[in-house]
Parts: C-alpha cells; sequence; structure tokens
C-alpha cells in the first residue's frame, strides 16, 4: 500500500504539520487554549486530513511513533505561546487507544513537559469515550498520575459512542467534549437541547468543564452560553489554523 509507505517515512521527513483550533471561555470571550490537529503534507497530493491517514497509521503500527511526535510538537508550540507572552494558552493533543496501551505515557508526558520547559497545566489530553473506557484498571492508575502532575483529560465526541457512562464514576475528567453531531442546529432541534442541557448539567454535577464542539452559527452560540455551556470550539470562532497563524488570533481576542 502506496500511503503506508509513504508514512513510514513522514516523521523523518519532516511532512507532518500541527494545525490549532481555538477553545473560546464562556466568561471571558478570550481563547484559553487550542486542539492540535495534525495534518500530512505529502509531497505530492498535498495536504491530508487526519481522517485519510489515521487509520493507515494504527494499522501499520505507526500510532506510537506519530503519537510521540504530535505530543512534543504541540508541547514545543505551547511553550513558544508562552514565549510570545499569550498567558494561560493550553494546548490540547489527541491521543490514540494504542498510546495508552502497556503505557508509559506518563513517564513520556513528564519528559516532554521537561524537555520544553512546559507547565503541566498547559498541556491537556483528548481521549475519546471508547478509548477511555477500555482498560479501567490501567486508565485510573495512568490518568491518575497524568492529573496529579497538574495535565489535563478531556473526554472528547462525548455522546457519539457506545459506552456507558460507569467510566465516569472510575475515571476522573477535566473536561467534556459534546460532540458536534448535538451542537449543530442546537437552537432548532428539541431533541439535540435536551441533550446538550444534559450533558452541561452532568458536567456541573460532576465538576467538569463542558466545551461544545463545531459551533459553526451565532443562535448556537447564543442557545449554549445562556444554558451555561463553559467552553467553546467551531467554524464560528475559528477553523483550525496554521502554527504560525495561532497567536495573532489569540491576541486579537484578547
Ligand atoms: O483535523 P480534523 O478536523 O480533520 O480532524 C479529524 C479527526 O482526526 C478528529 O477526530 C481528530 O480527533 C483526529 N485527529 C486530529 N489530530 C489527531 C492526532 O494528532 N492524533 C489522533 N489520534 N487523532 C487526531
Ligand atoms: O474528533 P475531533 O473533535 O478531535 O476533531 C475535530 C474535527 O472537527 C476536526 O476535523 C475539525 O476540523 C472539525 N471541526 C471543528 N470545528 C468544526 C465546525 O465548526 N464544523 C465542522 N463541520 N467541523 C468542525
Ligand atoms: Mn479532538
Ligand atoms: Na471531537
Amino acid at each position: 500500500f502506496l500511503l503506508e509507505q509513504d508514512l513510514r517515512q513522514a516523521v523523518a521527513r519532516n511532512e507532518l504539520e500541527l494545525w490549532f483550533q481555538p477553545f473560546i471561555d464562556a466568561t471571558t470571550a478570550r481563547t484559553c487554549g487550542a486542539e492540535a490537529l495534525l495534518r500530512w503534507r505529502h509531497p505530492q497530493h498535498g495536504l491530508i486530513a487526519p481522517n485519510q491517514f489515521i487509520p493507515i497509521m494504527e494499522i501499520a503500527g505507526l500510532a506510537d511513533e506519530i503519537g510521540l511526535w504530535t505530543l512534543n510538537a504541540g508541547c514545543r508550540e505551547a511553550r513558544e505561546w508562552a514565549r510570545q507572552g499569550l498567558g494561560a494558552v493550553k494546548v490540547a493533543i489527541n491521543l490514540s487507544a494504542h498510546q495508552l496501551e502497556g503505557s508509559d505515557l506518563d513517564r513520556i508526558v513528564e519528559r516532554t513537559l521537561q524537555r520544553h520547559d512546559l507547565p503541566a497545566h498547559c498541556l491537556e489530553l483528548e481521549l475519546t469515550e471508547t478509548v477511555a473506557a477500555v482498560d479501567s484498571v490501567e486508565a485510573t492508575r495512568l490518568f491518575g498520575k497524568l492529573r496529579a502532575m497538574g495535565v489535563s483529560i478531556s473526554i472528547d465526541d462525548f455522546g457519539a459512542g457506545y459506552s456507558s457512562l460507569s467510566y465516569l464514576k472510575k475515571l476522573k475528567f477535566d473536561k467534556l467534549k459534546i460532540d458536534r453531531e448535538f451542537v449543530t442546529d442546537v437552537d432548532r432541534q428539541g431533541d439535540s437541547q435536551a441533550i446538550c442541557q444534559s450533558i452541561i448539567a452532568l458536567g456541573r454535577g460532576l465538576g467538569i468543564a463542558v466545551l461544545a464542539e463545531g459551533v459553526e452559527r451565532p443562535e448556537e452560540y447564543a442557545w449554549l452560553r445562556r444554558h451555561g455551556c463553559d467552553l467553546f470550539q467551531g467554524f464560528y470562532f475559528s477553523r483550525p489554523l496554521e502554527a504560525a497563524a495561532f497567536p495573532a488570533f489569540a491576541r486579537d481576542r484578547e
């Protein structure tokens, strides 16, 4: 498979990039962080989105190597934001299931933070709920260590998977990210309203911040704000930005 052979070389050839999509804080209306989104600048095919190569990455056994690259590049960028005087802006890195297995992820994260001299509270790790629910004994140990270091953990695509809520009792998280499916047209769809209100209440009850993903329209933003959602992300505020463009965006919203 051609793309797989190319992907094996992508890290060494410096073809991977991180783009950054801002998180907006409801209280201050400021940028308080960004999700790092992986892109592959292929020499022939141009910029390739993660949906097109992450499955290949996982099948080809490259998830750990590329995951390490991503964590490292994201922390380096967050340190650069701090150096440029952007206060309290976190970077959120997506993890794949593989990175939690047999895991010395806590040690990897610790070393990466040290290497870049980045405070742990500037790093957030995003997991889908299916990933979070895999092996709760190992995950409890791992998340406990990461959170004790000061790293935050988010549940991505919340509500879109098949998992039960029982992992919310076993594991501690810092943020729930409401899946875009429930955010789209929330201002005019009763079923989405019931679901978003429930997730916001759940977050409140558990003491976990709630972020709405995929906000595209001002009416969606207004509805979610009015109903107590804490954080926002989506095209309404900004598309994912190239690394070089992010600091200016964050500064302009201050
Ligand atoms: O960037 P885009 O908007 O196309 O993201 C598509 C999907 O790829 C999302 O589900 C996102 O979580 C995932 N994704 C983006 N970057 C990474 C990454 O660095 N690692 C992993 N595992 N998934 C990522
Ligand atoms: O699955 P995850 O949430 O990690 O991935 C985020 C994905 O959602 C990225 O592919 C990103 O480009 C996309 N995205 C972010 N904001 C919006 C939005 O407002 N609308 C749409 N359609 N997609 C979005
Ligand atoms: Mn994500
Ligand atoms: Na998501």
